[in-house]
């Protein structure tokens, strides 16, 4: 599937900044392709340094590995460098090098729960409006430093749906799961150096455990609604993709 588009959008600045991305037409995204005229203005945003997250240095990181708490394996490749030692987008050229508003060089993990139930006959699951973009996306959010998958997802989809509610009730829940997708996210936040990766998993509400609790947008999100699956609604990033993954699980 063709994924590294969003993230070559010359039509807007990058997010909260007044910078642009140098055009990458289709045929010069991949490295191998020579584009001797290839000049992207170098941005790390200053809200990207100095925070707990961020890598300030390039210095002593142990790329490819797992570097202290740090995961800075990709899902999809032995990723290789630039000429400054920094990290290449395994998916190609971006029009930006630098780190953008992103904290680390190369892959920066998340990890999306795609919340299901059936109502009506239909496939809904839970979708989060995004407060940077105002886009509507699946849930998901970074994956802290020694953070376990599994962790990242549940708390995401407190935090950004459930107003921070940590319920019980839903332990069933977290049990009814099912890997969808590994992998490069076509985020708008992407760089030539740094660029996100997810691990999209779907809970399925069988027995209706949701309907008695209330969503709440909290933290990233500012609403939150169930939308049905067959929605031709367009997605964040790469999320319509996951959700096609489903589709396709489910023969609808
Ligand atoms: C996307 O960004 C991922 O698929 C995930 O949904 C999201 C994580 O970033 P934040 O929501 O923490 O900004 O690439
Ligand atoms: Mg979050
Ligand atoms: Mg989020």
């Amino acid at each position: 599937a063709f994924i590294h588009k969003k993230c070559r959008n010359t039509d807007i600045p990058y997010l909260h900044s007044n910078v642009h991305r140098f055009v990458v037409p289709e045929d010069k995204i991949k490295w191998s392709t020579e584009y001797p005229e290839y000049n992207p203005p170098d941005y790390t945003a200053s809200s990207a340094i100095g925070k707990p997250y961020s890598d300030d240095k390039l210095e002593g990181i142990k790329w490819n590995n797992i570097d202290g708490k740090v995961n800075r394996i990709s899902h999809i490749v032995n990723y290789s460098f630039d000429s400054k030692g920094r990290p290449l987008n395994p998916m190609g050229r971006t029009g930006l090098q630098g780190r953008g508003i992103l904290g680390r060089w190369g892959p920066n993990h998340a990890a999306d729960p795609l919340v299901t139930r059936c109502k009506n006959g239909r496939v809904q699951f839970v979708a989060i409006q995004r407060h940077d973009t105002g886009e509507w996306a699946i849930p998901g959010g970074m994956v802290d430093a020694g953070e376990e998958i599994s962790a990242t997802l549940k708390r995401e989809f407190s935090e950004e749906a459930l107003g921070g509610k940590d319920l019980r009730q839903l332990d069933a829940l977290w049990k009814n799961k099912k890997e969808l997708y590994r992998g490069y996210v076509d985020d708008p936040r992407n760089t030539d150096n740094a660029w996100m990766e997810t691990v999209c998993v779907n809970f399925h509400d069988e027995t209706g455990l949701l309907n008695d609790v209330e969503l709440e947008a909290a933290d990233d999100a500012k609403a939150v609604k169930w939308v049905d699956i067959t929605t031709t609604e367009p997605l964040y990033a790469s999320h319509v993709q996951f959700i096609n993954i489903l589709r396709q699980h489910l023969k609808i």
